[in-house]
């Protein structure tokens, strides 16, 4: 290709040369479990290394090679790797890093499964983790010690929508050389890159909007070329959670409208925003805004967190009465989706933990969707009336 695009174009073409799957306009989906070798002395060479070419679907495939060629170059790393689902990808990351004993510090919050991840890997390594809020440098390097196998980060959190600061996480991890991995789910390489803040790895749950559609589970990491290998090798290889070529191509396809997606969604969130904080059942909205991150994340994003008047018999009562608005987890879909953390994504996490975290019974955490703002707002306005209305 040789000339440099921008992101836009770069989501829409990517790596992709037609011309090497014969003028295929669409990358083919190469929905096959193994490859055939034309000689033995093939399948020897290919085993060995000293050939270059597809063996068998765990260890490689050409439609999810194109993914992982387009992941990479959208959040400007030198290479991806795709997993099954994005908790396969944060497990292969985190055993990637720790050995037995080693401390892993996390920010304020992490995704429940993350948690439970952490807390099971306590128990099987004797692994210890904390979770830090990470506003100065003096904090997080007070926390670092020699067993610090990796810094884990969420920004923004899900579901409080805290925003780290990436620039100060990474000048205190350079100086203890410890590597820095960011979840970045709910930003998308669209709105934030983290490499390109001196991060070391970065971590999608590819279900959400990467896809963009809500019809597939998947995970991708973004690194150095030689780390990846290794969880390539050792990780991705032996335990197998691989990424099947069919979500590879809908994941392919689902990126090729990224940009546009996620300018909707924050345009939608934004316009939900300043509703939400007008009406008299919400307490607080949690939005993070674009312009107070020193230029880390490009767009406001399109969650919203919000606090309601009340407790969880109200948070109940405001999602049973939601009509177009869907009841359920998951993110970045083209459907509104609006959940309760503290019963729901982070039940797993003890009550004391969640509170400190920030995840109270008052918490509903709102994925905008696609559709006209103005529909959203009619529907969840509906749903907020009743909260506030006496039984
Ligand atoms: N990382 C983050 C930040 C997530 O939000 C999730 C899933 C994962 C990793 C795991 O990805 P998965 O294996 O599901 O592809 N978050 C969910 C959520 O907030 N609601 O439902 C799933």
């Amino acid at each position: 290709m040789g000339k440099k695009h921008r992101f836009e174009t770069n989501a829409v073409h990517g790596n992709y040369e037609s011309s090497q799957f014969l003028g295929s306009l669409t990358p083919p989906l190469f929905q096959t479990s193994t490859f055939t070798f034309d000689r033995a002395e093939t399948g020897e060479a290919r085993f060995s290394g000293a050939e270059e070419g597809m063996i068998y679907s765990r260890l490689g495939n050409p439609t999810v090679q194109l993914l992982e060629d387009k992941m990479a170059m959208l959040e400007g790393g030198e290479k991806a790797l795709a997993f099954g689902s994005g908790m396969a990808a944060v497990s292969s990351v985190l055993l990637h890093f720790v050995k037995q004993g080693s401390h892993v510090l996390c920010s304020k919050g992490i995704y429940g499964c993350t948690y439970g991840l952490l807390k099971w890997l306590q128990e099987k390594l004797d692994i210890t983790f904390d979770l830090l809020d990470m506003e100065s440098s003096e904090e997080i390097e007070k926390r670092l010690t020699e067993k610090t196998a990796c810094i884990f980060i969420e920004t923004p959190i899900n579901p409080t929508m805290e925003v780290i600061n990436l620039k100060t996480v990474v000048e205190s991890a350079k100086k203890y050389n410890v590597p820095v991995v960011v979840d970045n789910t709910f930003c998308s390489p669209y709105l934030q890159r983290p490499i390109e803040w001196g991060c070391d790895v970065v971590i999608h749950s590819a279900t959400k909007y990467i896809g963009g559609h809500g019809d597939v589970i998947a995970g991708v990491v973004v690194g150095k070329e030689d780390l990846i290998n290794e969880i390539a090798r050792h990780i991705r290889k032996d335990i197998g959670g691989v990424m099947s070529p069919f979500d590879a191509w809908l994941l392919l396809r689902g990126l090729k409208t990224l940009p546009v997606r996620m300018e909707r969604h924050c345009e939608n969130a934004m316009k939900l925003e300043e509703k939400l904080i007008a009406h008299h059942a919400v307490e607080e909205v949690i939005y993070p805004k674009a312009e107070s991150t020193n230029g880390q994340m490009s767009g406001s994003g399109g969650i919203i967190s919000f606090k309601i008047r009340g407790s969880k018999e109200e948070a109940q009562k405001l999602l049973n009465s939601v009509q177009l608005i869907k009841v359920a987890v998951s993110l970045g879909d083209t459907e509104t989706l609006i959940q309760h953390p503290a019963t729901m994504t982070h039940a797993i996490v003890p009550e004391e933990e969640r509170i400190k975290m920030g995840i109270t019974d008052q918490l509903i955490r709102l994925s905008v969707g696609l559709e006209a703002w103005d529909d959203i707002w009619e529907d969840l306005e509906q749903a907020l009336n009743q909260v506030s209305l006496k039984d």
